[in-house]
């Protein structure tokens, strides 16, 4: 979401959800509450009912749940990788609230005013001073302003999203900081590190950052490239296809994503780069160089379990949790499907509105379908020049996890969907 929505247009502010039941009025002030707090409802406010029931749940705290037995399995390897005298170096932090400033998700690390990921249709807000945080990113300003080195954030991430096999709008992340001053960088790396700068004026470029020393710049990518690639090794073994891919993220400078091979495709499961010298400056780390990264646990928990459907993760049902229910998160699992059940597509085409946004329809469909969706695509775009108007047509695939999907239930479901759909999104059905 950080790097590639450069093309979505801006739309209105407006609240199309504002009157649904988990918001509550007190006097004349509408308000959600989300862990305790309460927030003023106003024309920001996009969260939805269906969001709004998965805080709290943190599947990454669950005993035996494979999101937390992989975040299990990750913690490991930077506790052993990165020990001093016998103690990790790295501390962890996995309980900070999702509800986060719109300084601590965008501003802290540098996002500018007009980026896409600050629209409505992107993120999930409470206001518009608070929202749900799309990345755990969101906090590691803070952390590195109480005077943290090394430390890994874990938690969920909630972001408004297309729906398929891959994405989902609630997931989590994990995000890993190490800073670094001249000693701990380049110590182990040469004989004769005192010759060696982490500054100097050489010019920012694509490969480094302006006043980054060459060799700290290297060094650092080194560092973080190789200790990913070990991490991966670790987790899927020596075979794992794996590449890098050049990215762009406004709080990383050179930036890349790491994608690795899954069902004969590349899935793109992390993000990272050597930190802006500017967040380092303003948070009292001015005199060190570091490095960042995030990344998916469900993307990686589905390559490490096979497990081919993200919205598995949120599954209540004993013969999913069952197979996790080992008291060794390094215990080889091979997930063994359950649902044989066979899908039921319905096709749902409507005249869309001037100001349409695809992730607000798409929210729709995950409220009122939940778990049932499986999928939603856009499958044909139809524009009738004469009238200026443009239809879309959406296929949604219905399954049910536990049993056979009834076309008339599903019918019910997509009628419900159509009619929300004219009343809220101003669609025209067809
Ligand atoms: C970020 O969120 C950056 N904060 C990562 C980062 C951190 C970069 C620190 C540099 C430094 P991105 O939007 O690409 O980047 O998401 C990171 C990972 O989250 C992706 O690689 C993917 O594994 C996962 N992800 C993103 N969207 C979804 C989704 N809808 N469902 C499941 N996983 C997702
Ligand atoms: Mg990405």
């Amino acid at each position: 979401m950080f790097i590639k929505r450069f093309l979505l247009t801006q739309y209105g502010l407006r609240c199309y959800l504002c009157q649904h039941r988990s918001k509550s009025t007190v006097g004349h002030q509408k308000t959600t509450t989300v862990l305790g707090q309460s927030y003023e409802v106003d024309p920001w406010t996009n969260v939805s009912p269906a969001i709004l029931e998965k805080i709290g749940m943190n599947l990454h705290s669950q005993k035996y749940h494979p999101i937390c037995l992989i975040r299990q399995r990750i913690q490991d390897f930077f506790y052993k990788r990165f020990t001093k005298r016998g103690n990790p170096i790295f501390s962890v932090f996995d309980n900070e609230s999702p509800v986060v400033s719109l300084k601590q998700n965008f501003d802290n690390l540098l996002v500018p005013e007009n980026h896409p990921s600050r629209n409505q249709a992107d993120s999930y807000y409470l206001n518009s001073a608070y929202m749900l945080r799309a990345h755990c990113t969101a906090h590691q300003q803070d952390f590195i302003r109480a005077g943290l080195n090394s430390f890994l954030i874990v938690g969920d991430v909630y972001r408004r999203d297309t729906v398929d096999s891959s994405h989902y709008p609630v997931f989590h992340q994990l995000d890993g900081v190490r800073l670094f001053d001249k000693h701990d960088l380049f110590e182990e790396r040469v004989s004769q590190p005192d010759a060696l700068q982490l500054f100097d004026d050489t010019k920012h470029s694509a490969l480094n950052q302006a006043g980054h020393a060459i060799e700290a710049t290297l060094a650092v990518q080194h560092d973080l490239k190789s200790t990913l690639e070990d991490m991966a090794t670790i987790l899927f073994g020596k075979d794992i296809e794996t590449q890098w891919v050049d990215a762009y993220f406004p709080f990383t400078h050179p930036s890349w994503e790491l994608e690795i091979k899954y069902q004969d495709k590349w899935l793109e499961v992390l993000g990272c780069g050597v930190i802006q010298q500017q967040i380092l400056n303003k948070s009292g780390a001015g005199s060190k160089v570091g490095w960042a990264f995030g990344m998916g646990l469900e993307r990686l928990a589905m390559k490490l379990y096979d497990i081919p459907d993200i919205r598995l993760f949120w599954s209540k049902d004993q013969r999913f949790l069952d197979q996790f229910r080992v008291d060794d998160p390094h215990s080889n699992i091979q997930f063994k499907p359950f649902s044989i059940h066979p899908p039921c597509d319905i096709d749902l085409s409507f005249w869309i509105p001037e100001m349409f946004q695809e992730n607000d329809f798409y929210d729709l469909v995950r409220s009122l379908g939940g778990n049932i969706v499986e999928k939603v695509e856009l499958i044909d775009v139809y524009t009738y020049t004469k009238l200026k108007r443009t239809s879309h047509c959406y296929r949604i695939t219905y399954r049910h996890p536990d049993r056979v999907m009834e076309k008339v239930e599903a019918d019910a479901i997509t009628k419900k969907i159509a009619a929300e759909a004219s009343t809220k999104l101003n669609v025209k059905l067809r």
